[in-house]
């Protein structure tokens, strides 16, 4: 997502002025894209497996140098329960563009608790030390009783099902991928969640030991998003725990990720380990750190461009092709009535 992350090593020895983020810091979006193009053609040119140290790569680490992983397909934790792989495809959702690459899926990632520059996108060589299971979620806050869940367990009483759905990045990347998962509404409403809550919380998971990005103190870890209720529980809602037919890559978020395919992926927490029923909207990562720019709602909208770049078209990684952007990203079918103001169109007097 947002490319406010200064490089880390200078940040690290000075201390940060109120507001440096939106200042100098900021690096544009056409350096993302450069950045992002030039991951694409070393992959095209086969040398992904080559990037964890020959590659040329603009930001190769010292954590990336030592990775045991030999490519983004090469993390998918040995101990994910593989029950019910692979799931079958729920047809409710049909797509019309191709599905992306696998390895460009999990080779092109934001997953800032392990990267430590901005525009880093190559996340799977950070991962190494990173072991999630044995996983377990708390819930807590206006439910009926506050209890702890195993999710291996968890997995073994969902019925896990295969949705292709686009996903939209508000960096104006977009995909279209296979999850693997169960509808959030089912994972809702195990909690058991008094008529009084209003909003879902998720918190992430903070393990400085196995997360080297959480070593950026310039974040207000732990990674923490929330959702209205009647957000959380539209059908389109997914707890996701696969990809292309197998357990989540690590730096797609395993064990378990939400997947909101008609909001920009941020609202989407990857490794969350709690959520929290409540009355009052809590607050939420990106939109603590640059309130004008990652609204609460962040629905995919052309209409409302970002401060600094438009949302009108997307870029299908994998392609040169930008594509116009759809409102909802495509899915107002399903919930277009949730949001009654959000602009349809670029003279709604809603646009900004
Ligand atoms: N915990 C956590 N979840 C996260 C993020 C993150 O940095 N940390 N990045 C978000 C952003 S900006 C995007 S676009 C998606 C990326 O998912 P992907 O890498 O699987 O495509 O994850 C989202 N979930
Ligand atoms: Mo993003």
């Amino acid at each position: 997502m947002p490319f406010i992350t200064p490089s880390p090593e200078p940040m690290a020895h000075i201390i940060l002025p109120p507001g440096w983020q939106e200042r100098e810091q900021d690096v544009t979006p056409h350096a993302v894209y450069a950045n992002r193009r030039s991951f694409i053609k070393t992959m095209s040119l086969g040398a992904i497996g080559a990037a964890t140290g020959t590659s040329g790569l603009a930001c190769a680490q010292d954590d990336a140098r030592s990775s045991t992983a030999e490519g983004p397909l090469d993390t998918i934790p040995d101990d994910a329960p593989r029950e019910g792989y692979p799931a079958p495809r729920n047809p409710d959702y049909p797509v019309d563009r191709t599905i992306t690459e696998r390895e460009l899926a999990s080779g092109y990632n934001n997953f800032y608790e392990f990267k430590n520059q901005g525009d880093l996108k190559e996340v799977w060589p950070l991962t190494d030390k990173y072991d999630p299971f044995p996983w377990t979620l708390e819930v807590r806050g206006l439910v009926e009783d506050e209890f702890t869940m195993d999710v291996a367990q968890l997995l073994h009483e969902v019925e896990l099902e295969e949705r292709l759905y686009r996903f939209r990045c508000v960096e104006a990347w977009a995909m279209t991928v296979p999850w693997t998962g169960f509808p959030l509404r089912a994972l809702v409403e195990r909690c058991k969640p008094l008529a009084r809550a209003k909003y879902v919380r998720f918190v992430c998971a903070d393990r400085p030991n196995e997360m080297p990005g959480l070593r950026s103190d310039w974040y207000p870890w732990p990674y923490h998003e929330a959702l209205r209720m009647d957000e959380a529980t539209n059908e389109l809602a997914f707890v996701a725990t696969g990809l292309y037919g197998e357990p989540l890559p690590k730096q797609n978020g395993s064990p378990l990720r939400l997947v909101l395919p008609w909001k920009y992926g941020y609202k989407g927490p990857k490794a969350f380990v709690r959520l929290e029923f409540t009355e009052q909207q809590p607050p939420t990562f990106w939109n603590e750190l640059h309130p004008q720019e990652y609204g609460f709602l962040s629905n995919v909208n052309p209409n409302i461009p970002h401060p600094r770049w438009s949302q009108a078209q997307e870029e299908l990684l994998g392609s040169d092709e930008k594509v116009e952007t759809r409102l909802f990203n495509g899915y107002g079918e399903w919930v277009a009535d949730l949001y009654p103001d959000e602009p349809r169109s670029r003279t709604d007097p809603m646009a900004r």
